[in-house]
């Protein structure tokens, strides 16, 4: 299977280290993936709530590029997801969508025939639990508080997991030898997506807070996300409070290369606004233990 690596604005522009750390993963389980040129998705929360048309042909021209590279387009971030897949399951419905894409397209000689598959990396990754258990390499031992996201959760068309009971990631969690935690609000918003996060500062910190608050309560090591925008609003937005939470955050990608035995600062995790001192700690003491690097 070939893969397209969507990055998205975020993980490009503020976090790289989610970008660098899917390549790490990937490439340790024997997938190398293909590297296109993108644009924004766009954002499905922002631009398909101001104008349909425009954010069906800005998607349509990333689909295009996906199909003729010939890969499947993979997403880190839920808001790829939910636009991409969203967009190309409209196009693949809607013959006259597709022809008012591809009109506008052929000013800049793009075209797109339906032909892209758009998946989230944690699907592909929750295929792959026997091949990552066998990467492994150090057992974290970790108490993590799972933070799905909405458009993971609930995107506008074929939500893969029960949005009420998913377990796709505590699958993943049990198989890199660390422990998801419970705690209340675990499956709501973080407060950042649909344009909250820049519209009403003060609403999605209340949101962000909530959460937060429970998360601390829960007694959990760090959190865990899927989505490069979560992971903005978990990581900067924490330090926004004026109360001190002092949770550490953590993209997927980075946790399983963690625990794959990569070093914490070639995963970036030194680059978060929250410090990942404690994580990076116990990762090290670990490869230690096993004499994995003379760090
Ligand atoms: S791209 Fe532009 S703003 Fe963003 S990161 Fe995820 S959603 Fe798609
Ligand atoms: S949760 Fe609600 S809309 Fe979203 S997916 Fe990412 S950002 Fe956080
Ligand atoms: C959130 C994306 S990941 S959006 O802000 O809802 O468009």
């Amino acid at each position: 299977m070939k893969y397209s690596l969507f990055p998205g604005c975020i993980a490009k522009n503020m976090y790289p280290s989610i970008e660098k750390s899917t390549e790490i993963i990937f490439r340790q389980l024997g997938i190398d993936l293909i590297r296109d040129a993108y644009t924004c998705c766009p954002a499905p929360g922002v631009i398909r709530s101001y104008d349909f048309d425009s954010w069906l042909v800005i998607a349509a021209r990333n689909l295009a590029t996906a199909e003729k590279s010939g890969s499947d387009l993979m997403a880190i971030c839920n808001g790829c997801y939910g636009t991409l897949h969203a967009a190309n399951q409209h196009l693949i419905g809607h013959q006259e969508a597709l022809k008012m894409v591809n009109e506008k397209m052929s000013t800049i000689g793009v075209s797109y025939s339906g032909k892209t598959k758009v998946v989230h990396f944690v699907d592909v990754i929750g295929d792959m639990i026997p091949q990552i258990r066998e990467n492994v390499k150090v057992e974290l031992g970790l108490e993590v508080a799972i933070h799905y996201g909405c458009h993971y959760l609930k995107p506008s068309i074929d939500p893969g997991q029960n949005p009420e009971k998913p377990e796709i990631l505590e699958r993943v969690i049990q198989a890199i030898g660390c422990e998801s935690v419970e705690f209340p609000e675990k499956l709501s918003c973080c407060g950042a997506g649909g344009g909250v996060w820049s519209g009403d500062e003060q609403v999605s910190l209340r949101m962000l807070e909530k959460k937060l608050r429970f998360i601390k309560e829960s007694g959990a090591d760090c959190i865990l996300d899927v989505c490069p925008f979560c992971h903005l609003q978990l990581d900067q937005g924490q330090k926004r409070l004026k109360a001190r939470y002092d949770v550490p955050v953590l993209h997927l990608s980075q946790l399983i290369g963690l625990s794959f035995g990569t070093r914490d600062k070639i995963l970036g995790l030194h680059t978060h606004m929250v410090s990942t001192r404690d994580i990076a700690r116990k990762a090290k003491k670990a490869r230690r233990e096993i004499a994995l690097d003379g760090d």
